[in-house]
């Protein structure tokens, strides 16, 4: 048997709007919405977060910038373009403080992190919540951020618990607490089951996780396949056995941009691509990384996808080396397809790394145990 363990979850309250707050106090108490322009008109595109005032009027993420404006039109709203620089730096800083609290780390996009911390806390839930509390201190007096914590014995437990009492929330779930916990919670809280499954779930009447842990497991596997089925099963019944653990070096770097309008003028094509070069290459360069694969990818008008990607024997250099072969890739690609075929979309990947020398450093601090 697995010795019991505490978990922490931490995702940081909505984040790239907190973030912008920090910045600027002018937009204290007023609604706050960042939004990803898709670069084809004005107010075209999507709403990237919130911040709870503009969430009070309905707005959230991945509605249209147009439609958060209905809703905010009669108040003091602040909408600003999505900055991504600046999140990423104050996530890494977060993320700095969050790994020396744990024993084990795991970070999970660019806001939430879990944390074993049972060797630290000798497996005692209660020392786990003064350490979580203090990990909150130390992130808003360094960082200026609030965050929510969820613990709990596994990181299933964890992360529903984070998610319970936002923003600023501190939620603690015992092992023996955990069945009453989990059963009123509708299922797609359980990581895994979407639009589709929720739907599906509601048809064999199954609405709350104390009906879903109640169930058959014979009956879930019928209807969900063994996979699928056996993880319901475990998760309704608040098991988890995936271990806390530092993820690996990322597999690539890559952006995806949209085209001012529809076209296949290969100018206009490198004038983005060249963009993203500069980007990604800097992101390298940040990270420490070698890469020798440069791939590219389009979209085009009618929605099919295409990409190309040249792999070096040894690393690429230069950042004139990383323009020229896009280039080249796009050009071939231009002319594989037929003429009437516009791109719409765009983007440049690298991948293949290898770790310069202070990234090898960087991976070794993160081995422990
Ligand atoms: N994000 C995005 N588009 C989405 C969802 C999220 O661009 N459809 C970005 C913006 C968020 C960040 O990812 O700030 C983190 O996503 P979360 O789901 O954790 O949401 P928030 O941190 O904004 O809010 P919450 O306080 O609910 O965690
Ligand atoms: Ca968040
Ligand atoms: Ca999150």
């Amino acid at each position: 048997m697995q010795p019991d363990r505490v978990i922490i979850h931490v995702d940081f309250d909505y984040f790239y709007a907190q973030c912008e707050e920090r910045e600027n106090p002018t937009l204290n108490n007023k609604p706050v919405v960042v939004c990803i322009y898709s670069g084809r008109g004005e107010d075209r595109g999507a709403v990237s977060t919130a911040n709870y005032i503009a969430r009070k009027y309905g707005v959230k993420s991945g509605i249209p910038i147009l439609q958060a404006k209905r809703k905010l039109q009669d108040v003091d709203a602040v909408f600003l373009p999505a900055n991504f620089n600046l999140y990423e730096k104050v996530s890494e800083s977060i993320m700095t403080i969050l790994r020396s609290y744990a024993d084990k780390f795991e970070q999970v996009g660019i806001d939430e992190a879990f944390l074993d911390v049972s060797r630290r806390t000798n497996a005692s839930y209660e020392s786990a919540k003064e350490l979580a509390q203090k990990i909150r201190n130390e992130i808003l007096e360094k960082e200026k951020i609030t965050v929510s914590i969820g613990i709990g014995p596994n990181k299933l437990i964890a992360k529903i618990a984070a998610g319970r009492q936002k923003p600023s929330g501190l939620t603690l779930v015992r092992p023996e607490e955990v069945e009453g916990f989990l059963a009123p919670l509708v299922v797609n809280e359980l990581l895994g089951v979407g639009k589709k499954t929720t739907v599906a779930m509601h048809e064999i009447g199954i609405n709350t996780i104390g009906e879903l842990a109640e169930l058959d497991l014979e009956k879930l596997v019928k209807r969900f396949g063994k996979v699928l089925g056996i993880y319901f099963h475990n998760a309704a019944n608040g098991e988890d056995l995936s271990p806390v653990q530092e993820r690996g070096m990322a597999e690539s770097i890559s952006r995806i941009l949209t085209l001012k309008q529809d076209t296949r003028d290969l100018d206009a094509l490198l004038e983005v691509a060249h963009k993203i070069c500069d980007d990604i290459f800097n992101r390298a360069g940040e990270l420490n990384l070698s890469f020798r694969t440069i791939g590219i990818q389009v979209v085009f008008h009618d929605m099919t996808t295409a990409s190309r990607a040249k792999t070096f024997d040894a690393p690429v250099e230069s950042l004139d080396v990383l323009k020229n072969t896009a280039k080249e890739l796009f050009e071939k690609l231009l002319e594989e397809t037929p003429k009437e075929i516009q791109a719409r979309r765009l983007g440049v990947r690298i991948s293949g790394f290898t770790a310069g020398r202070q990234a090898q450093m960087h991976i070794t601090e993160f081995v422990k145990d």
